[in-house]
């Protein structure tokens, strides 16, 4: 094949893209709880190894390209749109009042806003530094979010602590950390009451996100386990207020069983909001697009969700790669990264319904009899049944590549 010029390539995935088909209606896209983030939108592909690869987008071209694909909802962190000089002034409202003005056109909401406490040098020891006056400016930035939330009318604010940590071990006292990091969530939590009562609204959900590895080196909340047992530590004023944003990819980098993690969260009432993506275990986080690495893993993790009636966000937090162009992040990835999830969601609802999962399941509960006093006569009763186990994975697997439809391979 001839070099493709670069004024024939756009024409060249779009055709391509055309021809994958099985594409959803931003109409249907509309019906799921899927919120875009500026920042994912908006990545231009740097990192500490690599320069940009993409030129900036504003939130009104995010804003608009959202809306035309579907996604009905956007996050944001506040230095996404306003600069850090900027927060607190005249020119805040300026920018906020603009946004709405922007989602409102394009009839989008904004469903959940975030702090950025990890990139500004103000933020080198963390929010919840030893020095009392950078605690302050913390508390200020998370309250000075929560306003703007209220403003856009968003009912989630997520916070991520990737700063909270260490380079170098007994640098810092941790439980003291701890504790700092925790006024800063109250503080939140009491802004968000006022605003609420004053205005007549609704609180929001306080969303904690952990990441075990990166940017610190290391993470005093690593886990969503580890911010369960700090929301039930007794150091937050409003534990009721405070539940979790896990992240498929952050869980899963550690070496969990995402499943089970989410599962855990579910057991606490805590799975407030959940972001979406992919990658692999023991890696960085690479951020790819939902459903291009595990998909079992994700219809198992969907299948969880549905079970257990979550309702809450499905936030598209991955990153387009650095070889998509600023074209393709809106005509390729975004879209495609929607229908996947459609596409899981709705095998998950087979799954659910599937005559031969749900027999197996009922026959392992029903177990094979025997007596509970005797283990030899219990292992027996139950060997043949066991066997299920495997056959419902294969299950699965056969739902996940359509064979329950029918689909055949060469047999
Ligand atoms: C990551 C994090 C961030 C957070 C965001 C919200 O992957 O590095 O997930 O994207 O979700 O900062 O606070
Ligand atoms: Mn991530
Ligand atoms: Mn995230």
């Amino acid at each position: 094949m001839k070099p493709v010029p670069p004024a024939k390539q756009q024409a060249l995935v779009a055709r391509l893209s055309k021809a994958c088909g099985g594409a959803y209606s931003p109409k249907e896209r509309r019906k799921y709880f899927l919120t875009g983030p500026q920042w994912a939108a908006a990545y231009e592909g740097h990192a500490l190894f690599h320069a940009p690869t993409r030129k900036p987008v504003g939130y009104e071209d995010v804003i608009r390209e959202y809306a035309k694909i579907g996604i009905g909802h956007w996050t944001t962190h506040d230095t996404d749109v306003i600069p850090t000089d900027a927060l607190g002034t005249a020119r805040q409202e300026e920018i906020v009042s603009g946004i709405r003005k922007t989602l409102k056109k394009h009839g989008l909401e904004c469903s959940m806003v975030t702090t950025e406490t990890f990139h500004h040098a103000v933020f080198a020891a963390s929010p919840a530094a030893e020095a009392p006056e950078v605690r302050e400016y913390a508390k200020w930035r998370l309250t000075n979010t929560v306003q703007i939330g209220h403003d856009l009318g968003a009912r989630f604010a997520v916070y991520w602590p990737g700063s909270l940590g260490y380079q170098v071990q007994g640098a810092i006292e941790e439980t003291n950390t701890l504790r700092w990091y925790a006024d800063g969530l109250n503080a939140a939590c009491d802004a968000d009451i006022a605003i609420a009562r004053e205005r007549g609204r609704q609180t929001m959900k306080h969303c904690l996100e952990a990441k075990p590895f990166e940017p610190a080196a290391q993470i005093l909340l690593p886990s969503s386990d580890a911010m369960l047992a700090f929301i039930y530590s007794g150091l937050l004023k409003h534990p009721d207020m405070v539940g979790l944003n896990p992240e498929y990819l952050h869980e899963l980098m550690w070496g969990a069983a995402v499943r089970a993690a989410l599962a855990r969260a579910l057991l606490c009432g805590k799975l407030f909001h959940f972001d979406i993506n992919d990658g692999y275990p023991l890696k960085h986080d690479v951020d790819i697009g939902v459903g291009l690495v595990n998909p079992l893993d994700w219809l198992n993790v969907l299948v969880l969700l549905r079970t257990h009636g979550y309702e809450g966000p499905f936030n598209l937090d991955y990153k387009p790669p650095r070889t998509t162009s600023n074209w393709g992040v809106f005509s390729v990835s975004f879209p495609t990264a929607v229908d996947r999830f459609i596409t899981l969601w709705e095998m998950a609802g087979e799954v659910a319904v599937d005559p031969v999962i749900a027999q197996a399941y009922e026959a392992l509960k029903a177990g094979g009899g025997g007596d509970p006093r005797d283990a030899n006569s219990l292992a027996e009763a139950n060997k043949e049944l066991l066997t299920l186990h495997e056959l419902i994975a294969h299950r699965l697997f056969q739902i996940l590549v359509g064979a329950h439809r029918g689909r055949v391979f060469a047999l």
